[in-house]
């Protein structure tokens, strides 16, 4: 590429809540310590290569709007120009992850041998410009969703040849993943799942892949990734039923098929929504089981019903997301990865640093608000008196116990129970001082 995409576009520097400068961070500054790390280590953002640079603005009524160098998106040539301009977008944002599917990267081969080669060289150039920089890869995956091939599945496919074709496409993306020094590889399971039961066997579907997960599992091992295995839950689109639905569900595949200390979970906050939940709710149900990976980051319309995979502008909704991640410990090896794209009429280079930079920033406010919370104590204390009545040795003697000496206990008038406030407004008051 001779003139760069973003070419008009400074590094984003942090300059304060007090600037007016609409492309720079006011509440993101990496170095700033929140509870004991810098920001830039507590939020670990990430930006997903598939919307800021393979989507073209398509929706399900009309073809693409965006106007980029590197479209059509069907030759190596312009596969290296998208990823210098995603390298440059890297650069001026100054984050310290991204992530990608492999078909985000590289153009389709006629062959699998030949989109393997594509890809491969793909990832050879990204080896390149990684050496000179900071940035790494949070996660790489497999897109097993958009190909005719995979349109009843890849793992839960009736056919066993589309079976073998997502195990070879998963290892060469855990092959590379792993040569990028990747922190996590993550299975979304796009169409794992099913249109009608009248041609679906829902438990030969579901064996399948929890046998496909298991390999995963086995390769890890073997090739010697460090990083985390993480299944990111959604619990419809595209598929009707998806297997994957919510965090609980996925916990439960997860143990059915002796997981549970391999495999962690990527959650995003359009999912959460879009299966009945908030996004805190997920989180908490991952981090009670001790499964807490990852996050996508991003935001639904609540009005539309689909997943709209919006950045994000919701300082309270993020800041609840980020106060049970932190209550947690914090990320490991996960991080915040902008699963968010633009809408269809942003069509400038500066909208995608815009809309990165907006998202960070309510990240960062999100984040110090909820170190706020924690610091403040209230909330904590709050819920800790709230089970005060757990911390008598009689109470604990109870769980040890059994039904009838409990009832006899009850019977003999010993037991006399108080309801008590749950203060639920007066909590929401307290988080409203912060958000
Ligand atoms: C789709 C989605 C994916 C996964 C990765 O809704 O969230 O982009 O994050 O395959
Ligand atoms: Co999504
Ligand atoms: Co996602």
């Amino acid at each position: 590429m001779t003139d760069s995409y973003f070419s008009d576009i400074a590094p984003i520097a942090y300059e304060g809540e007090t600037s007016d400068n609409p492309l720079a961070f006011r509440h993101y500054d990496p170095d700033q310590i929140v509870m004991g790390k810098r920001m830039e280590d507590q939020l670990r953002f990430a930006v997903a290569y598939w919307h800021s640079f393979a989507w073209e603005g398509g929706d399900p009524f009309g073809g693409p709007t965006f106007e980029r160098p590197w479209h059509p998106q069907d030759d190596m040539e312009r596969a290296r120009i998208k990823a210098d301009a995603a390298f440059e977008m890297f650069d001026i944002l100054g984050l310290p992850f991204f992530c990608w599917h492999d078909a985000d990267i590289r153009p389709e081969g006629a062959t699998f041998a030949e989109s393997l080669r594509n890809f491969e060289a793909i990832i050879d150039y990204f080896g390149e410009k990684m050496e000179s920089r900071r940035i790494g890869l949070l996660w790489g995956t497999a897109n097993m969703f958009s190909h005719r091939r995979w349109m009843a599945g890849a793992a839960t496919n009736p056919d066993p040849d589309v079976f073998a074709w997502s195990a070879a496409t998963v290892k060469t993306c855990m092959d590379a993943t792993h040569r990028l020094d990747g922190q996590n590889y993550v299975l979304w399971g796009g169409r794992e799942g099913y249109e009608t039961l009248l041609n679906t066997d829902m438990g030969r579907e579901l064996d399948h892949m929890g046998r496909f997960l298991n390999m995963v599992v086995d390769y890890k091992h073997k090739i010697g990734f460090q990083g985390a295995i993480l299944v990111e839950p959604k619990p419809q689109e595209p598929s009707k039923h998806q297997y994957d639905y919510d965090a609980a569900t996925c916990i439960g595949f997860l143990r059915k098929y002796g997981l549970e200390n391999e495999v962690k979970l990527n959650l995003e906050q359009g999912h959460a929504i879009l299966a009945g939940h908030s996004f805190e709710h997920e989180i908490a149900v991952a981090t009670a089981e001790g499964m807490f990976g990852s996050i996508d980051m991003n935001r639904n319309d609540y009005q539309s019903g689909w997943d709209t995979d919006q950045f994000p502008n919701n300082v309270p909704e993020v800041a609840l997301a980020y106060y049970h991640i932190l209550k947690a410990g914090g990320f490991t090896t996960g991080g915040t990865n902008f699963d968010a794209k633009l809408r269809r009429q942003s069509l400038d280079a500066e909208d995608l640093i815009a809309a990165h930079v907006g998202a960070m920033d309510v990240c960062a406010r999100g984040l110090k608000a909820a170190a706020a919370m924690i610091e403040d104590g209230r909330l904590e204390t709050a819920q800790r008196e709230r089970y005060a009545g757990w911390d008598t040795s009689a109470a604990q003697a109870m769980l040890d116990s059994d039904f009838d000496s409990i009832f006899a206990r009850v019977l003999s008038g010993d037991v006399i129970s108080t309801p008590r406030s749950g203060r639920q407004e007066r909590l929401e008051n307290i988080v409203n001082r912060f958000v």
